[in-house]
């Protein structure tokens, strides 16, 4: 193994060129050291007195769990406490300002996937920060290409920080005796092209017609057009799906659906497709709706849902492709497989 590089270290080498960097460090600083306090909290679950209790729902109607407002309650702690204008989180219906004068804004899903928890099953924080504008809380509806820095913490076997900063997206690893975050992997490169991929198959008859013609050319194997053999993953946890993107490629979707809630697909623009896609792209991948690049999407409203394709650069083009000509409708054909377009183009 090479040198030990901590994640102070490292942040001490990384962004200080740009104007936001040395607060972006202290940010990033401060959700990592809550997140060593959520690792414990969350393997220590109901040694902790960690019920798995609903309290109540978030302003998105989800349900929420004692360790959902107690991931929010120490994430928010942090942050106050950093050079943060306002956070918005997805525990909470609108942005809250800390310090009008500090120069982030910093929307956060403190723990993503919380039901998964139960089972043991890998859960996570992610964030997104932009610098402030003039007006505080329209920073949040600027397009996702205005973040400085974005990334997940990924609570499993191991905790794992996946860092995008500096145009580029380092991972980190906890050293739970000497509490800090270790560097294991610079500057992650995605596989360009690996047959894997990751959706809800159970939500198949209420796809639209381009990702169902990807997945059946997936499923078809080395007898379909794809001309490969595809594995499958599906985890139901974005963090997890993200971080095995980011070792050994594949792409995930999470697509908008006829299902009258899911028309804008499951998961939140500002907290989770933007700080992903900025992981993505950064480390040489890319996220789309199918039909629009990700990072250039505002949101309207702070809990806005969007569909999300990432990963792999040919498996997120050739969805792509698929998507182009067609309608943005929900086409929920059964035309035989192959016959909305041609398989070579
Ligand atoms: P929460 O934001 O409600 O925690 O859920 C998000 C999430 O768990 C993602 O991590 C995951 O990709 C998705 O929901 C799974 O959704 P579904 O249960 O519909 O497959």
């Amino acid at each position: 193994m090479g040198a030990r590089v901590t994640l102070c270290s490292h942040l001490d080498q990384t962004g200080s060129e740009t104007p936001a960097g040395p607060a972006v460090s202290t940010v990033i600083e401060a959700i990592a050291a809550a997140a060593i306090g959520l690792a414990d909290l969350i393997a220590d679950g109901p040694l902790a007195g960690i019920t798995g209790r609903t309290d109540g729902v978030n302003s998105d109607g989800d349900v929420q769990k004692d360790i959902d407002l107690a991931a929010d309650a120490m994430m928010r702690a942090a942050l106050r406490k950093s050079p943060v204008a306002a956070v918005l989180s997805e525990e909470s219906e609108l942005p809250e300002v800390f310090d009008a004068g500090a120069s982030l804004c910093v929307a956060i899903d403190p723990l993503d996937g919380s039901a998964n928890l139960e089972n043991n099953i890998s859960v996570g924080t992610i964030f997104s920060i932009r610098s402030r504008g003039n007006d505080i809380v329209s920073t949040f509806f600027e397009p996702g290409t205005a973040q400085c820095a974005a990334g997940f913490v990924v609570y499993g076997p191991q905790t794992t920080l996946v860092l995008a900063f500096d145009e580029r997206v380092d991972i980190f690893i906890l050293d739970r005796r000497a509490r800090e975050f270790l560097l294991i992997a610079r500057r992650v490169r995605i596989a360009p092209d690996t047959p894997e991929f990751a959706i809800n198959a159970s939500n198949r008859r209420h796809w639209y017609g381009p990702v169902r013609t990807y997945i059946d050319e997936c499923l078809a194997g080395t007898n379909g057009g794809r001309a490969a053999d595809f594995n499958m993953r599906w985890i139901g946890s974005l963090v997890a799906e993200s971080l095995r993107i980011l070792v050994r490629g594949g792409v995930f979707l999470y697509p908008a659906d006829a299902r009258p809630a899911y028309r804008e697909g499951r998961l939140r623009l500002l907290y989770e497709a933007h700080p992903m896609a900025l992981v993505m792209e950064w480390a040489g991948g890319a996220a789309t709706t199918g039909r629009r690049r990700i990072l250039e999407l505002s949101a309207k409203t702070p809990h806005q849902r969007v569909p999300l394709i990432m990963g792999s650069m040919r498996g997120v083009r050739d969805i792509t492709a698929i998507h182009e000509g067609t309608q943005p409708m929900f086409d929920n054909s059964d035309a035989p497989l192959f016959a909305r377009r041609g398989l070579f183009r």
